[in-house]
């Protein structure tokens, strides 16, 4: 026996891990058949979508997904190796409440110890759901009511500009749609915000790696294994001009990439971690401290692609069809230069900032309770 029957608020945190095993559909099983709610890592954002998506955990996890952590009394991590990102720097923090499962394919990840008591299982992400369906596991209806609760509760809160822009592109989408999404806030955004219609759509990223360039790369790639399939790329400025000569493979295959370059002006990841811990000496990240961007509309145009600037992203309204048809094309969609990334877990505490409204929080604990 995995399960521990005496838990009354147990959740499964899955990662990269049960898409590698193939084990999506089992998961889905397994959440469909035991109502515990599922949260995911950030590479294992697009595994669970829809409905059945709380969010992901993590020091910019969603504010909801990680409230939930804090008051789980069983994690069931599957194929998420739980590293810095998702413990942060006091293991103890982590889960304070709650017994941990870990299973992993992986002996190193393992062999990390974040609880002193946890059970680890080497073991094949399939493998461990299709065990994990064989027992007799009450139905935890009430308690997955609960958390949707919270994160219906919470869903204005930590909305920056970065995310309502998320939240308009993911409106535009159809279901199932293939998105690759570069470094940055961009990233910690769409992580966030991008809920997706349908169960088969993809979020590519580049996980831990945190390569700058990645995205317009990654939408070629996958672009062209969908033998010239729809892809829709979200970018930073900075990010977009690491590899922009890829624009050339993108008219010269004609692939319909979809760009779509969140422009703050700025190198925001690096620009916010200069302001708050470095006392705002920022050095090479804003237009006065030597960092600038070049009129992507025209860029675009260069190089034979559709491009228009837009100065907020309530206009994308206007370009839907350009996110339907079967042509590339380039949308600048200009944020506000201090479009922030919140919320953050404290990384030595399990303290989650900024503080919300204090009614708010309250009923989102006692929901939790
Ligand atoms: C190749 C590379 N260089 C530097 C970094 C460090 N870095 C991480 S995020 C970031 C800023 C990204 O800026 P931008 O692409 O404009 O995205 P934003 O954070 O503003 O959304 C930098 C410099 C990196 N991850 N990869």
């Amino acid at each position: 026996m995995i399960f521990h029957l005496t838990s009354k608020k147990p959740i499964l945190v899955v990662g990269n891990g049960v898409r590698s095993a193939e084990a999506k559909k089992l998961l889905l099983e397994f959440a469909e058949k035991t109502s515990i709610p599922v949260l995911t890592t950030m590479n294992g954002v697009d595994l669970i979508q829809d409905e059945l998506r709380i969010g992901f955990i993590g020091v910019y996890g969603n504010r909801a997904a990680n409230m939930i952590v804090n008051s789980a009394d069983l994690v069931i991590a599957v194929g998420a190796r739980l590293g810095l990102r998702q413990v942060g720097n006091a293991k103890a923090f982590f889960a304070p409440n709650a017994r941990l499962i870990r299973a992993d394919i992986d002996q190193y990840e393992l062999s990390r110890s974040i609880k002193e008591d946890e059970e680890k299982y080497l073991i094949d992400a399939a493998k461990f759901l299709q065990e994990l369906l064989g027992e007799e596991i009450p139905r935890y209806d009430a308690w997955k009511r609960r958390c949707f609760a919270v994160k219906e509760l919470l869903a204005e809160t930590d909305q920056e500009p970065g995310n309502l822009c998320i939240r308009k592109i993911a409106e535009l989408l159809p279901p199932d749609p293939v998105i690759a999404v570069d470094v940055g806030q961009n990233l910690c955004w769409s992580a966030q915000s991008f809920s997706l219609k349908g169960q088969r759509g993809r979020i590519l990223i580049g996980g831990g790696y945190g390569s700058m360039g990645c995205a317009l790369p990654f939408a070629i790639g996958a672009s062209i294994a969908e033998s010239k399939g729809t892809v829709y790329c979200v970018t930073g400025d900075g990010g977009l001009q690491m590899n922009i000569q890829e624009l050339q493979v993108v008219v010269r295959e004609q692939l319909p990439i979809k760009i779509l370059v969140l422009n703050n002006h700025v190198l925001g990841k690096i620009s916010e971690i200069q302001q708050f811990s470095y006392d705002c000496r920022y050095a090479q990240t804003t237009r006065e401290s030597g960092y600038t961007v070049p009129d992507f509309r025209r860029i675009a145009e260069a190089y034979g692609i559709r491009a228009v600037s837009v100065d907020s992203f309530m206009e994308l309204e206007n370009y839907r069809a350009w996110l339907s048809d079967k042509t590339p094309c380039l949308i600048d969609i200009c944020l506000e230069e201090d479009s922030r990334l919140i919320p953050k877990v404290n990384w030595n505490s399990n303290q989650i900032l900024p503080e919300i409204d204090a009614m708010l929080q309250k009923k989102a604990e006692e929901l939790l309770m």
